[in-house]
This record gives structure tokens, C-alpha cells and sequence, in this order.
């Protein structure tokens, strides 16, 4: 890939941002108003007024289909203004990114009109629905890096601070080399069978289940923190309700109603897949929505020859580290409190002890994305790494459907 320019002014860039005086603003657009979009809002919101950023994000346009909920979304996440039509929005010189949090069916059209019109783009986790989807964005996100513009993957489990800080670890050595991965992202909202065939269990829209929607995210935490990527996986996949409640009724409008009403879930409730790493290391991933009690379960441990980390997202202010190398009388796992001025990311939050939630990883995407732009060098995760994860959770499709059979992953 060719070196970036910096963005040229005359598309919205260049201009002091708001608040800021001085600074020249990054002016966002972003589609999607949903729990993302509302995620996102509190990351474009807040990084700027934290980090001391060369650009002030600006929240200058938010999109979605319907006026009156757009509107009322502008309003409470404190956008400028407000678009029913994406292509409007993207058509828009006062825009310099589009960010992308809509179902993944549109992740593709999108990044691939706003790359085409001179924007900057973050995409929503999983890149997109499909590998062929996947690749064609990561041709479009090379050509336009050589015209300086820039394309990120959200990821956003990459910018707790603990995990974060296990990567630094990681990489300084201090695990040796590695032997196990284990990761699990456990949910539990699709436990009763009532529960309404919401877009997330519909192929067309999702793409996948959980694989795509949690799987996604412990694939690429599981490859991130060992530093390597997998080369082959081995998976079983379930759909354990394959019948739901519409949730506009009998009209809803799908095409695979039944006679009572209900409608058919076409995708896993459930993945589990065993995978390799080219280092040797074998890593085991759980991924589902049915785990009775779990809310947002992500759990990760990397066990290595000289020691072993953990991460629970539900202490996300927390690292469990084991130095192998102790003296086996008073070794044990210790907590680190992730919270010093000194952890990634923490020298511009609060004291010591007083800790940050799932909301802060969506500022620090911001606030790294914010940062990649100014410095015109590409972001990460970039939409190559998102592609690679397309291809890791085609592999598990592909095993899941041969009852497991171990499958390598495409490069
Ligand atoms: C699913 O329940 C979900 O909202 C994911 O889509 C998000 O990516 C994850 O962060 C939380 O859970």
C-alpha cells in the first residue's frame, strides 16, 4: 500500500472544530442509530473532550430510514443534523467519515459508495456478510489508503485497557511461547423461545448468529492478543429454537412465515470451534446467546511456557497475570488494577482506582482512529483484519457443516 496523503481541506476538512478553537475538526456522518449508533455517539461525543487530538470530531450527521426516530436520535446523542437516505448523507462535502453501524446486509454498499466518494470509514464488527462482501471492501479501503483516506474495523474489545495491556505483555515476551488460547463470549437473551425473530437471527440481514456477532469479536481478540493468526478450525454450530414469534406480527413482511405466526430462524444460536495458530499454539472459542445467566460474558486466558493471562469483561478493569518464573512458594495469579496513569490509554481518565466500562472502548476507537487520521498511517484493525475474520468464520461454517471436520483457513 502506497503512504497516505494527509486529507486535503476543501472537503469539510481543514475547518476549526467547534470548542476547539483552532484545531481543525473531523466531521463525522454516521448511519445507524440502534445500540451501535448510540455506542458510537458516546465515543465521537466524548474522545476529543479527553484526549488531546490534533482534529476535533465533530458529530455532524446522523442516518436512518425513519425521520421522526432519526431525528429524535440527533437530538438525544447530540448530532448536528439528520438524514433518511445514506447516499445523501455520503453525498454531503461537509462529511469527512462515514461511520457504519447498521445490520450487516448494507456494510458493504456503504463502505464501498464512501470510499468511492473520498471519505474516511469505520465499519461495524463483522466487516461484512460475506467473504466475497469482505473482499471487495478491503480492495476498495487499499485503493483509496493510496488517496489518503483511511478504513478501520470496530473491534472495539481491542481498546479495553486490560486487554490492551495483556497485547503489550504479549508481545514484551513475558508469556514465552505460547500454548493455549481460550476464549468464550457467553450471552443469554435467546433463552426463552418467545423472544421475537428480531433482524440478528435472519441470515440476509446478519449474515450469521453468533458466530458472526460474538464470534467475530473472540476471534479477533484471540488473534490480537497471541499476536498470530489461525490457520484452521474444527466446529460444531446449533440453531437451538428454530421457530420465533414475528415481531410486527403475521405482516412482517418475511418470507418464511408460518401458519401460526412464527418465523424461521435461519442462523446458529450457537458456535463452538476448536482452532490452530501457526506458532502450535491450540485455542479453544465458545460463542453463544443461550448461556443461561450470562449477560456479556468475554472471557480470555493465553496460557505460555513462562506465564498466563486473564481477561473477564465483566471485571473490565482487571488482568489476572501469572509469572511462571516465581518461585512456586508464593506464585500464584495476581490482579492488576488496570487504572494507572501508565496503562494504555488511562493517562487521560481519572485517578487510580476509579476505573472505566464498555462505553471508554468506544472513545479510545475514536480517540485511535482520530489519531491514524492525523498521522495519515492506517489504522487497526484494518479492513484486511476484518477480511481475515471473514475467512476465519467462513472456516467454521465450512467445518460445522462437514460435522466438524478440520478446515484451513483461506488466505
Ligand atoms: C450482541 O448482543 C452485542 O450487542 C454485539 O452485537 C456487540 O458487538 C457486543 O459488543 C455486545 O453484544
Amino acid at each position: 500500500m502506497g503512504q497516505p496523503q494527509q486529507p486535503e481541506a476543501g472537503s469539510g476538512t481543514g475547518m476549526p472544530g467547534p470548542g476547539t478553537p483552532g484545531k481543525p475538526s473531523l466531521r463525522v456522518g454516521m448511519v445507524g442509530y440502534a445500540f451501535m449508533g448510540a455506542a458510537h455517539s458516546q465515543g465521537w461525543r466524548t474522545a476529543g473532550r479527553v484526549f488531546d487530538l490534533t482534529r476535533t470530531p465533530v458529530l455532524a450527521a446522523i442516518c436512518g430510514r425513519d425521520a421522526t426516530a432519526v431525528q429524535a436520535a440527533a437530538e438525544r446523542h447530540g448530532w448536528e443534523s439528520a438524514e433518511t437516505d445514506w447516499r445523501a448523507l455520503i453525498a454531503r462535502d461537509d462529511i469527512d467519515l462515514v461511520d457504519i453501524c447498521t445490520p450487516g446486509d448494507s456494510h458493504a454498499e456503504i463502505a464501498l459508495a464512501a470510499l468511492a466518494a473520498g471519505k474516511h470509514v469505520l465499519c461495524e464488527k463483522p466487516l461484512a456478510n460475506t467473504v466475497e462482501e469482505a473482499e471487495a471492501m478491503t480492495t476498495a479501503a487499499e485503493e483509496a489508503y493510496g488517496r489518503g483516506q483511511l478504513a478501520m474495523v470496530g473491534f472495539n474489545y481491542r481498546r479495553v485497557p486490560a486487554t490492551a495491556l495483556a497485547r503489550n505483555m504479549v508481545a514484551e515476551g513475558r508469556l514465552g511461547t505460547l500454548r493455549h488460547v481460550r476464549v468464550t463470549y457467553l450471552q443469554d437473551w435467546l433463552v426463552d423461545p418467545e423472544f421475537p425473530l428480531t433482524w440478528r437471527l435472519r441470515k440476509e440481514l446478519a449474515g450469521s448468529g453468533s458466530l458472526g456477532d460474538l464470534g467475530a469479536h473472540i476471534i479477533d481478540l484471540a488473534q490480537y492478543l497471541a499476536g498470530e493468526q489461525l490457520v484452521g478450525v474444527s466446529a460444531l454450530m446449533e440453531t437451538f429454537v428454530k421457530e420465533r414469534p414475528l415481531p410486527g406480527g403475521p405482516t412482517s413482511g418475511l418470507s418464511a412465515v408460518s401458519a401460526n405466526g412464527t418465523g424461521q430462524v435461519t442462523v446458529d444460536d450457537a458456535a463452538v470451534f476448536t482452532g490452530r495458530f501457526p506458532s502450535g499454539a491450540l485455542a479453544s472459542f465458545e460463542a453463544t446467546r443461550y448461556a443461561t445467566g450470562r449477560k456479556n460474558a468475554l472471557r480470555i486466558e493465553l496460557n505460555g511456557e513462562l506465564g498466563s493471562i486473564a481477561f473477564d469483561l465483566e471485571r473490565l478493569n482487571e488482568l489476572s497475570y501469572h509469572d511462571g518464573r516465581e518461585p512456586g512458594a508464593h506464585a500464584g495469579f495476581r490482579r492488576i488494577l488496570v487504572t494507572e496513569p501508565d496503562h494504555p490509554y488511562l493517562d487521560a481518565w481519572w485517578p487510580p482506582g476509579h476505573g472505566l466500562g464498555y462505553e471508554h472502548t468506544f472513545v479510545h476507537q475514536a480517540r485511535d482512529l482520530v489519531h491514524a487520521i492525523a498521522e495519515g498511517r492506517q489504522p487497526e484493525p484494518s479492513f484486511a483484519d476484518g477480511l481475515q475474520v471473514q475467512r476465519v468464520l467462513a472456516a467454521v461454517e465450512e467445518s460445522a457443516e462437514k460435522n466438524s471436520v478440520y478446515t484451513p483457513i483461506a488466505v
